[in-house]
């Protein structure tokens, strides 16, 4: 069903919304909806920077529909699939507690769902509030499948912060030249990364600086005066990207749909994977202003999109028969320069989350997961098939395990079903080889080795993963992302990590919480949760080359003590392989 009445949609409504907020309350009937959707998956051509390509969409649309509840509501989407390749869609940063049947991602909790077949993703929303997104998780077809998920508090409750006037989504993307399975098919056979995408899109638009885009141009009204929520979401495949509004200042209040302190800045780092809510009160002269984002690239000499995607915040007055400024350009946002780590570091290590969210101090499973790329020495450097440095293959790895998925079965019901030989639980939980990781890595161990090796947590144990970058290939910003969880961002730094002296300099006080955050480039990061979500989670870079590399591997959570611990059984739909 469709919600009309959520707050933010308008003025007159929210005060409907507003009066209805109260009766229900006095009612005492704040009941949690069910809400349905369905969601077609299709090829449709579409046309960007004067380039048609043969896309998959869901339903048509680019970006995909967006997913609005409050939070305690369940949503029963069925996905319906009328395009010729295999698709799973997943709802990335949604716990889905003791339900991973409903997670997502391909070969680890559900076989696909194949062309002419559907399944119908049903799960419930549990203390969650504000920003997701959802995205295709099988090969790069998240370039084209995503939409927005907006989680509004339950009926009663508010916003830690002054209800906004209007709220707008704002879906980050990149645009490639052709079509993401042939993208991907390229980078399979090449070994090299995928060429670049030629645009950035905003809401699915380039914007004017691209040709054949300018009419399209995303527009973002505002009243002059009014504060407005943007819900920033990057769902590109590859690229971190600075974003920023020309003249104006954004006060991050929530990433990856939980609160944060208020914390204001004019420019946000947002890796693929993470989403920012942020508040913007239109306080300049009414006029016209450019948001913008950028490439934020730190590997080295490696080829990016050096474009800039716009929006357009535009004041209302101006459009309303005063045509001060609707003539002129807009203005430019000011935005850093493509390798500037500083900036993008100073404004991760500025969200903090609220205070409620103190970290336990005990640990009870320690684990140290060295991450990055790799090479594969090809017998014939020449062959088409090894594009990568000086005739080789691109890899990555977790602890020097490149993950192979599995393709008979997925993890999850391998392991429900009791299935053998899918995978081993040897994942080691300690690289296996200590050494100078941001150092001068000798080239003997650049290339890891390839497994399907799960970590065994048990129910409810205490977990901090200090994950650390190495330079080999080249050190980078790697957008790490669990799922099932949110983790507690407990310390980053640069070089490797030094267990003797860094835990002094932890945050235990007010760690934001997030289900994505990147490893400074040639450094590390250190998260902490509870296990108390059981099922086969999924942990990967967010840079899909990086991950359809190997850079992955997955946690079984076992179950606990009684029903409310354990695993729920699986939906008599869920795809076979
Ligand atoms: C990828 O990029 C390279 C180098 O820029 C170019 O030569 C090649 O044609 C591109 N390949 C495709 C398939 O677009
Ligand atoms: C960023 O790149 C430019 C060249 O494009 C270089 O001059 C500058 O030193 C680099 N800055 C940093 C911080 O690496
Ligand atoms: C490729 O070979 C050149 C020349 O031998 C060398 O300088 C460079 O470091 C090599 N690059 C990699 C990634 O192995
Ligand atoms: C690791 O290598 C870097 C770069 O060569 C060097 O600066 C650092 O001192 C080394 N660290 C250790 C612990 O050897
Ligand atoms: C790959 O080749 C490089 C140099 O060509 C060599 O130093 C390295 O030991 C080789 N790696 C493996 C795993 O054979
Ligand atoms: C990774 O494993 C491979 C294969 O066993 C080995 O050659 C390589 O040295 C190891 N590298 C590291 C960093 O442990
Ligand atoms: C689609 O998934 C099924 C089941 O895993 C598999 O057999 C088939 O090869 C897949 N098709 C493609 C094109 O990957
Ligand atoms: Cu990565």
């Amino acid at each position: 069903m469709e919600i009309s009445n959520l707050p933010g949609k308008s003025c007159c409504l929210w005060l409907l919304f507003n009066l209805l907020t109260v009766i229900t309350w006095l009612d005492s009937f704040a009941a949690a909806e069910t809400h349905y959707h369905e969601f077609v998956i299709q090829t449709t051509p579409t046309t960007r920077v004067c380039r048609t390509v043969n896309i998959i969409t869901v339903n048509g649309q680019l970006p995909g529909p967006t997913v609005e509840a409050r939070n305690g509501d369940s949503l029963a989407i069925r996905v319906v699939n009328a395009a010729k390749y295999n698709v799973t869609i997943h709802w990335h940063g949604l716990r889905m507690l003791r339900n991973p049947w409903a997670d997502g991602p391909g070969y680890v909790t559900q076989c696909p769902i194949q062309p002419g077949a559907s399944y119908t993703y049903r799960f419930t929303i549990i203390n969650q509030e504000g920003t997701l997104f959802w995205h295709a998780h099988v090969g790069f077809l998240r370039a084209t499948l995503y939409g927005a998920i907006i989680i509004y508090p339950r009926l009663g409750s508010h916003y830690p912060f002054p209800m906004p006037r209007r709220e707008f989504p704002i879906l980050l993307a990149e645009w490639f030249d052709r079509d993401p399975v042939s993208l991907l098919r390229m980078t399979q056979f090449t070994g090299a990364p995928p060429n670049v995408s030629i645009a950035y899109t905003i809401n699915g638009q380039p914007g004017d600086f691209y040709r054949c885009s300018s009419q399209d141009t995303v527009r973002v009204p505002v009243e002059a005066g009014e504060t407005i929520l943007l819900r920033i979401i990057n769902s590109a495949l590859e690229q971190e990207l600075f974003f920023s509004v020309a003249n104006h200042r954004m006060t991050v209040v929530g990433t990856d749909a939980t609160y944060t302190k208020p914390f204001t800045t004019r420019v946000i780092m947002i890796g693929p994977g993470q989403t920012y809510d942020v508040l913007l009160t239109a306080d300049q002269i009414p006029g016209r202003y450019y948001m913008a984002a950028r490439a934020y690239e730190t590997a080295q000499n490696a080829p990016f999109d050096n474009t800039t995607p716009t929006a357009i915040l535009e004041y209302k007055s101006v459009g309303c028969g005063n045509n001060n400024g609707q003539l002129s350009r807009p203005l430019l946002a000011a935005l850093p320069a493509f390798n500037d780590t500083s900036t993008a570091t100073a404004f991760t290590n500025g969200i903090r989350g609220l205070s409620q969210n103190t970290v336990f101090t005990n640990v009870d499973v320690n684990l140290n997961f060295v991450v990055g790329l790799g090479l594969i020495n090809c017998t014939n450097p020449n062959s088409p098939r090894c594009q990568g440095p000086n005739g080789t293959r691109f890899t990555a790895s977790v602890n020097n395990v490149s993950l192979v998925l599995p393709r008979t079965s997925s993890l999850m019901q391998a392991y429900y079903q009791g299935i053998p030989g899918v995978f081993t639980t040897d994942f080691p939980p300690v690289p296996p080889l200590q050494f100078n990781y941001t150092g001068n890595v000798p080239r003997g161990l650049w290339t890891p080795s390839r497994g399907t090796k799960l970590y065994k947590l048990k129910y409810g144990s205490r977990v901090q993963i200090v994950f650390q970058d190495t330079s080999i290939v080249t050190t980078e910003d790697h957008p790490l992302h669990l799922h099932g969880y949110d983790f507690f961002v407990v310390g980053s730094g640069f070089g490797n990590f030094n267990p003797a002296t860094d835990p002094a300099n932890f945050n235990l006080v007010d760690p934001p919480q997030r289900n994505t955050i990147g490893n400074p480039p040639g450094g590390w990061v250190a998260i902490r949760f509870v296990a108390d979500n059981p099922g086969i989670w999924f942990m990967h870079c967010h840079k899909d080359s990086h991950l359809f590399w190997g850079f992955a591997m997955a946690f079984l959570v076992e179950n606990g003590v009684g029903p409310s611990q354990t695993v729920i059984p699986p939906p008599a739909d869920l795809p076979p392989c």
